[in-house]
Protein backbone atom coordinates (compact mmCIF):
# COMPACT_ATOMS: atom_id res chain seq x y z
CA UNK A 1 0.00 0.00 0.00
CA UNK A 2 1.00 3.19 -0.81
CA UNK A 3 1.85 5.94 1.23
CA UNK A 4 -0.98 9.16 0.39
CA UNK A 5 -1.10 12.13 1.22
CA UNK A 6 -3.83 14.18 -0.25
CA UNK A 7 -3.82 18.40 0.26
CA UNK A 8 -6.53 20.40 -0.67
CA UNK A 9 -8.39 23.70 -0.10
CA UNK A 10 -11.70 23.86 1.27
CA UNK A 11 -14.04 26.78 -0.30
CA UNK A 12 -14.83 28.38 3.56
CA UNK A 13 -13.24 30.73 5.23
CA UNK A 14 -12.13 30.31 8.57
CA UNK A 15 -9.56 32.50 9.06
CA UNK A 16 -8.96 36.05 8.00
CA UNK A 17 -7.65 36.61 4.79
CA UNK A 18 -7.65 39.35 2.14
CA UNK A 19 -9.53 39.75 -1.00
CA UNK A 20 -9.28 41.85 -3.96
CA UNK A 21 -11.82 41.63 -6.38
CA UNK A 22 -10.94 43.68 -9.69
CA UNK A 23 -14.54 44.51 -12.10
CA UNK A 24 -14.30 45.75 -15.60
CA UNK A 25 -17.00 48.06 -16.56
CA UNK A 26 -17.47 47.54 -19.59
CA UNK A 27 -20.56 45.33 -19.74
CA UNK A 28 -21.52 46.59 -16.59
CA UNK A 29 -25.08 45.46 -16.73
CA UNK A 30 -23.47 41.67 -16.48
CA UNK A 31 -20.42 42.47 -14.42
CA UNK A 32 -22.18 44.24 -11.77
CA UNK A 33 -24.37 41.11 -11.22
CA UNK A 34 -21.03 38.99 -11.42
CA UNK A 35 -20.21 41.58 -8.47
CA UNK A 36 -22.99 40.83 -6.64
CA UNK A 37 -22.51 37.33 -6.66
CA UNK A 38 -19.06 37.24 -6.08
CA UNK A 39 -19.70 39.18 -2.87
CA UNK A 40 -22.80 37.40 -1.80
CA UNK A 41 -21.02 34.04 -2.15
CA UNK A 42 -17.61 35.70 -0.40
CA UNK A 43 -20.06 36.49 2.54
CA UNK A 44 -21.97 33.39 2.91
CA UNK A 45 -18.98 31.18 2.86
CA UNK A 46 -16.79 32.86 5.88
CA UNK A 47 -17.20 32.01 9.24
CA UNK A 48 -14.65 34.78 9.54
CA UNK A 49 -15.21 37.98 7.21
CA UNK A 50 -12.97 38.46 4.78
CA UNK A 51 -10.80 42.00 4.18
CA UNK A 52 -12.54 42.79 0.33
CA UNK A 53 -11.69 45.35 -1.62
CA UNK A 54 -13.16 46.16 -4.76
CA UNK A 55 -11.17 47.91 -7.77
CA UNK A 56 -12.72 48.96 -11.19
CA UNK A 57 -10.82 48.79 -14.60
CA UNK A 58 -12.19 50.35 -17.68
CA UNK A 59 -12.56 46.98 -19.41
CA UNK A 60 -11.52 43.36 -19.40
CA UNK A 61 -8.77 44.02 -21.38
CA UNK A 62 -6.85 46.38 -18.55
CA UNK A 63 -7.49 43.46 -15.62
CA UNK A 64 -4.16 41.85 -15.84
CA UNK A 65 -2.29 45.04 -15.36
CA UNK A 66 -4.40 46.06 -12.19
CA UNK A 67 -4.49 42.37 -10.85
CA UNK A 68 -0.71 42.25 -11.33
CA UNK A 69 -0.42 45.31 -9.17
CA UNK A 70 -2.71 43.90 -6.08
CA UNK A 71 -0.79 40.42 -6.33
CA UNK A 72 2.41 42.24 -6.12
CA UNK A 73 1.74 44.37 -3.09
CA UNK A 74 2.08 41.58 -0.97
CA UNK A 75 -1.22 42.46 0.84
CA UNK A 76 -3.69 40.14 -0.98
CA UNK A 77 -4.64 36.07 -0.25
CA UNK A 78 -6.01 35.69 -3.73
CA UNK A 79 -7.45 38.46 -6.63
CA UNK A 80 -10.79 38.07 -8.42
CA UNK A 81 -10.74 38.85 -11.73
CA UNK A 82 -14.83 39.58 -13.16
CA UNK A 83 -15.88 40.89 -16.81
CA UNK A 84 -17.63 40.14 -20.03
CA UNK A 85 -15.87 39.76 -23.17
CA UNK A 86 -18.72 38.90 -26.14
CA UNK A 87 -18.57 38.40 -29.18
CA UNK A 88 -21.80 39.37 -30.59
CA UNK A 89 -20.56 43.00 -30.53
CA UNK A 90 -17.10 42.85 -30.11
CA UNK A 91 -15.12 43.01 -33.32
CA UNK A 92 -11.81 42.32 -31.62
CA UNK A 93 -13.03 39.49 -29.17
CA UNK A 94 -10.15 37.26 -29.34
CA UNK A 95 -7.90 40.10 -28.70
CA UNK A 96 -9.28 41.56 -26.05
CA UNK A 97 -10.75 37.83 -24.08
CA UNK A 98 -7.30 36.52 -25.21
CA UNK A 99 -5.47 39.53 -23.57
CA UNK A 100 -7.26 39.48 -20.50
CA UNK A 101 -7.09 35.67 -20.59
CA UNK A 102 -3.06 35.41 -20.87
CA UNK A 103 -2.46 38.58 -18.69
CA UNK A 104 -4.11 36.72 -15.58
CA UNK A 105 -2.54 33.57 -15.98
CA UNK A 106 0.26 35.18 -16.45
CA UNK A 107 0.05 37.05 -13.09
CA UNK A 108 -0.43 34.02 -11.28
CA UNK A 109 2.24 32.48 -12.56
CA UNK A 110 4.64 34.90 -11.39
CA UNK A 111 3.24 36.42 -8.28
CA UNK A 112 2.26 32.84 -6.97
CA UNK A 113 -0.90 34.68 -5.77
CA UNK A 114 -4.37 32.77 -6.61
CA UNK A 115 -6.00 34.59 -9.22
CA UNK A 116 -9.26 33.68 -10.30
CA UNK A 117 -10.81 33.74 -13.57
CA UNK A 118 -13.79 35.24 -13.41
CA UNK A 119 -14.06 36.53 -17.14
CA UNK A 120 -17.23 35.62 -19.05
CA UNK A 121 -16.39 35.03 -22.59
CA UNK A 122 -19.22 34.33 -24.69
CA UNK A 123 -21.24 34.22 -27.90
CA UNK A 124 -24.07 36.70 -27.15
CA UNK A 125 -25.53 38.74 -24.64
CA UNK A 126 -28.21 35.64 -23.87
CA UNK A 127 -25.06 33.16 -22.95
CA UNK A 128 -23.80 36.09 -20.81
CA UNK A 129 -27.21 36.67 -18.63
CA UNK A 130 -27.32 32.80 -17.92
CA UNK A 131 -24.05 33.08 -16.30
CA UNK A 132 -24.84 36.26 -14.43
CA UNK A 133 -27.72 35.06 -12.05
CA UNK A 134 -29.79 33.01 -14.15
CA UNK A 135 -30.29 29.61 -15.62
CA UNK A 136 -26.15 28.65 -15.71
CA UNK A 137 -25.56 30.01 -12.56
CA UNK A 138 -23.51 33.18 -11.45
CA UNK A 139 -19.85 32.99 -12.62
CA UNK A 140 -18.77 35.62 -9.63
CA UNK A 141 -20.36 33.06 -6.88
CA UNK A 142 -18.07 30.60 -8.61
CA UNK A 143 -14.86 32.86 -8.71
CA UNK A 144 -15.50 33.86 -4.85
CA UNK A 145 -15.64 29.83 -3.84
CA UNK A 146 -12.60 28.67 -6.08
CA UNK A 147 -10.44 32.05 -4.46
CA UNK A 148 -11.48 30.47 -0.96
CA UNK A 149 -10.82 26.69 -1.86
CA UNK A 150 -7.54 28.56 -3.30
CA UNK A 151 -6.66 30.44 0.16
CA UNK A 152 -7.54 27.05 2.04
CA UNK A 153 -4.94 25.21 -0.08
CA UNK A 154 -2.18 27.71 -0.44
CA UNK A 155 -2.09 27.79 3.56
CA UNK A 156 -1.53 24.02 3.50
CA UNK A 157 1.20 23.66 0.80
N1 LIG B 1 -14.08 45.09 -22.83
C1 LIG B 1 -14.79 44.16 -22.15
O1 LIG B 1 -14.58 43.97 -20.95
N2 LIG B 1 -15.74 43.43 -22.79
C2 LIG B 1 -16.01 43.59 -24.11
O2 LIG B 1 -16.92 42.88 -24.64
C3 LIG B 1 -15.29 44.58 -24.84
N3 LIG B 1 -15.59 44.87 -26.20
O3 LIG B 1 -16.72 44.58 -26.63
O4 LIG B 1 -14.79 45.46 -26.93
C4 LIG B 1 -14.29 45.32 -24.16
N4 LIG B 1 -13.57 46.25 -24.80
C5 LIG B 1 -12.77 47.22 -24.13
C6 LIG B 1 -11.37 46.70 -23.74
O5 LIG B 1 -11.47 45.80 -22.64
C7 LIG B 1 -10.46 47.84 -23.35
O6 LIG B 1 -11.03 48.54 -22.26
C8 LIG B 1 -10.20 48.82 -24.49
O7 LIG B 1 -9.79 48.13 -25.65
C9 LIG B 1 -9.10 49.83 -24.10
O8 LIG B 1 -7.86 49.17 -23.82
Amino acid sequence: MHDVTIIEGRPVLTEAASIAVVCARFNHFIVDQLEAGCLDALERHATTKAQVTVVRVPGAFELPVAVRKLAQSGKYDAVIALGAVIRGSTAHFEHVAGGAERGLGGVAADTGVPVIFGVLTVDTIEQAIERAGTKAGNKGAEAATVALEMISLMRQL
